[in-house]
């Protein structure tokens, strides 16, 4: 039996805490194998030192840290940091979206020594069975034996990168129940929001079967999904209903409604659970529904659906290797309106390719979209490029390890980070985020910020639950004429009335 500590490092305020899945499902597949910890920088206070202290008062065998690019790498860089000074020999493994994207920048950090690629469960269990219980030194003329057989494992021998074979994953009915136990006072991350006073969260499928070219999740998932069987999601739900004591749920799967003969018996199930729930969906799955399918959607409680509208042309849709298109995306809004659904729709702005007036088109269309669903939210991204397998080589080579690749960011842009540390730079924290991108013009970066200041301002989030009604009017009138004349540009008052008014922002911080 090995001893090893999770670390969540801090990626949000304790107020925007969430149970922390990615650690929960690692957690389950321990229970009972070996002895573990799970430490969560975003409720606990100085994860850091925590961390450093229990590696010093306890030998442990392995620290596993969650990492998501952008604004959790930092934090990430300073737990491992305080790890590895505290006892030089326990071995550190980075698992999640960033290192399974960014995986040698990850592996030339002095600090992690192994990168589980994608869903970590078995390539945890692999990796304990595997570790003679310290680290790769210089001394060795590689990695621990045995090491070379984790699939799903990246780690480095001699300073040059291996990358095991892919791991392929299972259906999530597989996995033991989450150990929710192991979080301590649950009360912490069981918080208010629009649906209820103590949000859950899960994950009921696992990957998604498209391939947009600006998505993470196709890094991973390499357009794969395996959803769950609808009796497994009842008991989920009904654990988190009685034994977590939440009152609603956001189904954090990366696409809930799969296909729609899949998703019947799934909406069936959270029917019987009762609890509201929030799921991301695709525009064209859900104008293509049935009416009994929104109907029942309706009896389940879905209360939101977070919708990838990215577009307003088709042309557009088309580079994005989306699949949907414009008109299906109108059909869902109305569609979620005559169910007492809200969307939230997502658009992805400014890609590299786009001629200037795309911008202009999409910002049309998400005042049609509104004219539609007033309460639609809107979340306005700036387009990513992330890292894609080479489908020729995978074509070439179908037994070979096919790494996603991207070394430049943009057709002119920048090379990618080459470390963790690179990729905290404030310009780089702004791409993941989705927030801007080098190819962007001064004049187009004002557009979308003027622009989504009006319309925050015009139709404040219903997410934001502690937002006074009287900050919420006043938001509103402010920025009535703007939004109807269509002056964006410059609006200061608005800006000033946010200082004071400061509203959520669910794309960064969560429900
Ligand atoms: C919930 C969520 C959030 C929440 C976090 C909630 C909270 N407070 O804890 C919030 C809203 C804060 C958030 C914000 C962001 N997010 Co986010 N988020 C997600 C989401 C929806 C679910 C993540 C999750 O819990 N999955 C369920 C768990 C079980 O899966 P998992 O984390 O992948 O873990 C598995 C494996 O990765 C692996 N693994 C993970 N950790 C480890 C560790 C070890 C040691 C090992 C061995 C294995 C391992 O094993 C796990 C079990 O199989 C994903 C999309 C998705 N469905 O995955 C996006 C996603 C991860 N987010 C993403 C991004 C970009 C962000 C942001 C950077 C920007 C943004 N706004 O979208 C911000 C910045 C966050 C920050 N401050 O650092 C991207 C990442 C890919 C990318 N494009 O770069 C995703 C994939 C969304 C997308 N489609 O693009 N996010
Ligand atoms: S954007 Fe949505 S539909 Fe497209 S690959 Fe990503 S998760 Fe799947």
């Amino acid at each position: 039996m090995s001893r090893v500590l999770l670390v969540n490092p801090r990626m949000c305020s304790p107020r925007s805490a969430r149970l922390p899945l990615s650690l929960l499902h690692l957690g389950a597949v321990l229970e009972g194998r070996h002895e573990y910890a799970i430490l969560d920088g975003n409720v606990e206070p100085g994860c850091a030192a925590r961390a450093a202290a229990a590696v010093r008062e306890r030998r442990h065998d392995l620290v596993g840290l969650t990492v998501m690019p952008g604004p959790q790498v930092g934090p990430s860089i300073e737990v491992s940091r305080a790890v590895r000074a505290a006892d030089p020999e326990v071995p550190i493994v980075w698992g999640g979206y960033f290192p399974s994207m960014y995986t040698e920048s990850a592996l030339n950090a002095p600090y992690v020594d192994y990168v589980a690629r994608g869903p970590g469960e078995e390539t945890l269990l692999a990796l304990l069975d595997a570790l003679p219980g310290r680290r790769p030194t210089a001394a060795d003329s590689g990695a621990p034996a045995g090491i070379e057989a984790v699939a799903g494992l990246s780690f480095k021998r001699e300073g040059v990168p291996v990358h095991n074979a892919a791991r392929a994953f299972g259906a999530p009915d597989g996995y033991p129940p989450l150990p929710y136990g192991r979080l301590g006072d649950l009360g912490r991350y069981l918080r208010p929001s629009f649906m209820g006073r103590r949000t859950g969260v899960h994950q009921a499928a696992i990957g998604c079967r498209y391939r947009c070219r600006f998505c993470g999740v196709v890094t991973v998932f390499d357009g794969h999904t395996r959803p769950p069987a609808a009796e497994h999601l009842r008991r989920a739900g009904v654990r988190l209903r009685d034994e977590v004591g939440a009152d609603c749920v956001q189904l954090v799967d990366n696409n809930f409604f799969d296909t729609e003969a899949g998703s019947l018996p799934l909406v069936e199930a959270l029917a019987d659970v009762g609890l509201p729930w929030w799921a991301y969906a695709r525009a064209d799955t859900l104008a293509g529904f049935d009416p009994g399918t929104w109907r029942a959607l309706e009896r389940s409680k879905l209360r939101m659906v977070y919708i990838g509208a990215e577009a307003a042309s088709p042309e557009a849709l088309k580079r994005m290797r989306k699949g949907t298109r414009p008109h299906q995306t109108l059909e869902a809004a109305a569609l979620c309106r005559a169910h007492g659904v809200i969307p939230e729709m997502s658009f992805v702005l400014g890609g590299p390719e786009d001629p200037e007036s795309e911008l202009e088109e999409t910002l049309g269309f998400v005042k049609r979209v509104k004219r539609i669903h007033p309460e639609a939210e809107v979340i306005l991204y700036v387009y990513t490029p992330t890292p894609q397998r080479d489908p020729a080589a995978v074509r070439a080579d179908p037994s070979a390890v096919h790494l996603p690749r991207q070394s430049r960011y943009g057709p002119d842009g920048p090379a990618l980070p080459a470390t963790p540390e690179e990729w905290c730079e404030p310009r780089w924290i702004d791409y993941v985020c989705h927030r801007d991108a080098p190819w962007l013009t001064d004049r187009t970066r004002r557009r979308i910020r003027d622009f989504a200041t009006v319309l925050g301002c015009r139709f404040p989030t219903v997410q934001d639950v502690d937002l006074p009604r009287w900050g919420r009017a006043t938001l509103r009138e402010l920025s009535r004429w703007r939004y109807a004349t269509g002056v964006y540009g410059r609006p200061v008052e608005l800006r000033l009335a946010r200082r004071l008014i400061p509203l959520r922002r669910p794309e960064a911080e969560g429900l």
